[in-house]
């Protein structure tokens, strides 16, 4: 095992408008975009960097791009076409590694920590990848290449179009001190305007912060941006786009004093959890329970039980009210707090195993 994971963040360069000229060579050196007709309310999905120099962006307006470049060509979406190459490229992608987290069409997540193509090389894996594209499917990506997904996802944005950047463990620091805190997935418009306000530009300036400061100022974000402003980010590249668990959390406004004090807020954890879990398109049969709770000085304990259970809200609340008193006893302290949730076996999985499931 290495002692840092590897990771790379794949993005193919502006991808529908890409495949529109190769796929029409008249097109070649052209402002480009694909989209709606200007007529009525019809928006982009994206535009070529020809295009761009005039600011022709993704979600503009059609109207109000062909105001701005005269020029422009525009083309219809043909998803159909776009499905075809995005599977094209995984299907390379799957020739490294099955830890493969796709975020859209054109872009994923790929852990290659124990590959061994390239000599292990991260850096020569993400090369080879990008011109194995470029060969199968006459398209540029951009990658990006760190020790976790933030920080892939950063840097494959660094060198675009058709280039890539590697941010080296002993260069993640610095790196990160750099960032402007916009630049932090998650951080929103209002957010990074409400950081601006403590005087923070960068990722650097928002390290003096004590975890606990930055919980009060932006909630449960608060205590993601005391790790990704210091360039840890442990999320795992996740292949299975199954879903493995669910759960709800409160954080309270005043920390609660003990277990009792916890059950008090059981029912209406239970209502949501209920909604959730009855709003799903798909059913899966639960098939453990767990309940997490983080004391006031944020350390965090869960506990679970395994075993089938069907949706019967009475004994849920009894297993989970059970769980919370365990839990608690393990800190015995105030807590900020509380969360219940499910884990899951897929209904589909579950059957194929030579299980009965019923719906409650
Ligand atoms: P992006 O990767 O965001 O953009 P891109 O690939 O066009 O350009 P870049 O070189 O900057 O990566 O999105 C991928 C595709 O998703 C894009 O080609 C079109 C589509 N898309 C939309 O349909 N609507 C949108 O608002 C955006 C941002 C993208
Ligand atoms: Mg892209």
């Amino acid at each position: 095992m290495a002692a840092h994971r590897k990771i790379i963040h794949l993005d193919m360069d502006c991808f529908y408008a890409a495949v529109e000229v190769r796929d029409n060579p008249a097109l070649a050196g052209k402002p480009v975009a694909v989209g709606a007709s200007p007529t009525g309310r019809g928006v982009l999905t994206t535009a070529n960097y020809e295009a761009r120099k005039f600011g022709v962006r993704s979600a503009m307006p059609t109207a109000t791009a062909l105001r701005q470049c005269p020029d422009l060509i525009l083309v219809p979406v043909q998803m159909d076409k776009y499905r075809a190459a995005s599977q094209a490229i995984h299907k390379i992608f799957a020739d490294y590694t099955d830890k493969i987290e796709p975020l859209s069409l054109d872009e994923a997540f790929l852990d290659v920590s124990d590959c061994e193509q390239c000599g292990g090389s991260a850096t020569l894996i993400a090369e080879e990848i990008r011109q194995r594209i470029y060969d199968d499917q006459q398209l540029t990506a951009s990658a990006g290449i760190s020790v976790n997904k933030f920080i892939a996802k950063v840097a494959s944005d660094w060198n675009k179009p058709n280039g890539q950047t590697v941010i080296t463990p002993d260069q993640v620091d610095q790196f990160v001190a750099e960032l402007p805190v916009g630049k932090i997935f998650g951080v929103g418009k209002v957010t990074e305007a409400k950081i601006h306000k403590l005087g923070v530009k960068t990722c650097g300036d928002l390290r003096p912060f004590s975890e606990r400061e930055l919980a009060q100022q932006f909630g449960s974000f608060g205590e993601r941006l005391y790790r990704l402003c210091r360039g840890i980010d442990n999320r795992p590249v996740k292949s299975d786009r199954v879903r493995k668990s669910q759960s709800v959390e409160r954080t309270f406004s005043q920390d609660r004093a003990d277990a009792a004090a916890l059950l008090e807020k059981l029912p209406d954890l239970m209502d949501d959890l209920e909604r959730r879990y009855q709003k799903q398109k798909q059913r899966y049969a639960i098939n453990g329970i767990f309940v997490k709770i983080k004391f006031h000085d944020f350390q965090t304990t869960t506990m679970a039980h395994s075993g089938r259970y069907f949706w019967d809200k009475a004994l849920l609340s009894h297993e989970f009210a059970q769980l919370i008193e365990q839990a608690w006893l393990r800190g015995q302290r105030a807590v900020r707090l509380l969360g219940i949730g499910f884990q899951f076996v897929e209904l589909d999985t579950a059957a194929k195993q030579g299980d009965l499931f019923t719906d409650a």
